[in-house]
């Protein structure tokens, strides 16, 4: 109602942080594309194994100059683990408490989504994702975001070994897109959902070109593998770009969605990060994805600020150059100076700069030292973070929840037609 409205806007106003302005529009007019690494951890960068990286591509990305790179960029998810994701970073929303909103608010609510922004500034918008429509209720919310097509498993081809886990194999479905890429009128928004790094990590022989690790858990060791496979799929997606000369009018963003090793494989974790043993702490710090955006001329580098994928959404319209200072968004530009650093999980443990928190434990995000006896000073410190974790959560709640967009509309932003927006191959 509007009086959960009026809270929103106030603490949206009292929070809302100034982008950094010598970012802004940069990526003006530039095509998007936007490459979700399944289950892909910020760890495995430049992580070795059997000899060689793991993923040589993308720690090329992460190191080139005109690549910004964030080290300390976290997932914060819930139960609806992609889906979570994907509402994060195009809608700048958390995930619900419990199961995905967009399964049970996609089809209903209102969104004033990443797509629907993008259209208002010419864009053409897609995602690609090689499972069937129906997945995460894909079909429906992408409607209601304002995508103008959805290519999922119908528009790909099929053949016998295509298929491993959730969909279509990476290379292939990369190689399948560009051609619908193609044919995207410019400049496009292109979302690529890739799968084959998901859990349980499998791979054909053939497709395995590095061993697998050796910590003797089988739900962990086969990561590695699938994880390789991912990064040449990317490899040889960003060959094509440069044969087709959209390397040089694009922006590549790039980001894991969740952990693809639980919190459950402690063992198995502790061995491949060489360490004697994995705490809780370690786990909250193992929740680091990476995040990068890539362009021609990008003033690049490794950032170090804390945030996560509620975050995605007012950096990238900083850098396309849209106005963005009346949106219903929980997250601030990573590029600007004093934004608030605290990175909410769905549960409300943090993590901060200074403290971290798991449970009723309080940790020194710098030392990992547990804090058994906090100084009054220290107990004032983390109930300020607590509460703007826990107000910032269940103000985003009750946006979903509430459906409270159908309240309020940002200036000059149309909500997306839904009925005129098909996904059905026949009417491709
Ligand atoms: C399926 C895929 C998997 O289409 O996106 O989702 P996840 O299990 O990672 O939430
Ligand atoms: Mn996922």
């Amino acid at each position: 109602d509007s009086s959960s409205m009026s809270s929103v806007l106030k603490y949206l106003k009292e929070n809302r942080v100034s982008p950094n302005v010598e970012y802004t529009g940069v990526a003006k007019g530039k095509n998007v594309f936007v490459i979700h690494l399944e289950s892909f951890q910020q760890f495995l960068i430049d992580y070795k194994w059997d000899g060689q990286e793991v993923t040589p591509n993308i720690n090329k990305l992460y190191h080139e100059s005109d690549t910004l790179s964030f080290d300390n960029f976290f997932n914060q998810v819930g139960q609806g683990k992609t889906a979570d994701a994907e509402l994060m970073l195009e809608n700048s929303l958390f995930g619900l408490q419990e199961g995905a909103a967009m399964v049970t608010q996609g089809t209903t609510n209102t969104f004033q989504a990443a797509p629907a922004i993008l259209d208002q500034q010419g864009y053409t918008t897609a995602s690609f994702h090689g499972d069937v429509p129906s997945f995460w209720n894909r079909d429906n919310t992408y409607k209601s975001w304002g995508y103008d097509y959805f290519f999922s498993s119908q528009y790909f081809k099929e053949g016998k070994g295509y298929n491993v886990g959730y969909g279509l194999k990476d290379k292939i479905f990369m190689q399948d897109s560009a051609q619908y890429v193609e044919q995207l009128p410019q400049p496009f928004y292109a979302k690529l959902i890739t799968v084959t790094n998901h859990y349980p990590y499998l791979l054909d022989k053939q497709n395995q070109s590095i061993a697998k690790t050796d910590t003797g858990d089988d739900t962990v060791d086969g990561y590695v593998q699938t994880a390789k496979y991912l990064d040449q799929a990317l490899g040889e997606f960003m060959t094509w770009m440069e044969k087709t000369g959209l390397d040089k009018n694009s922006m590549v963003v790039l980001y894991g969605d969740h952990y693809g090793i639980s919190g459950n494989h402690k063992k198995a974790v502790a061995k491949l990060l060489g360490q004697d043993k994995f705490t809780d702490f370690d786990n909250a710090q193992f929740q680091r994805v990476p995040f990068m955006i890539h362009m021609p001329g990008l003033k690049g580098g490794v950032n170090h600020t804390y945030g996560g994928e509620i975050d995605v959404l007012p950096t990238l319209l900083n850098l396309l150059g849209v106005k963005n200072d009346d949106t219903i968004q929980f997250g601030s530009d990573l590029l600007a100076a004093n934004r608030n650093q605290t990175v909410a999980f769905r549960n409300g443990d943090f993590v901060a700069p200074d403290y971290t928190k798991v449970g009723s434990t309080y940790y020194d995000t710098k030392t990992g030292k547990a804090l058994t006896k906090l100084t009054t000073k220290q107990k004032q410190r983390v109930l300020v973070l607590s509460e703007h974790v826990t107000e910032e959560l269940s103000l985003s709640d009750k946006v979903i929840s509430g459906d409270l967009l159908r309240f309020y509309t940002p200036v000059g932003f149309e909500d997306p037609d839904k009925s005129q927006i098909s996904y059905k191959v026949t009417d491709a």
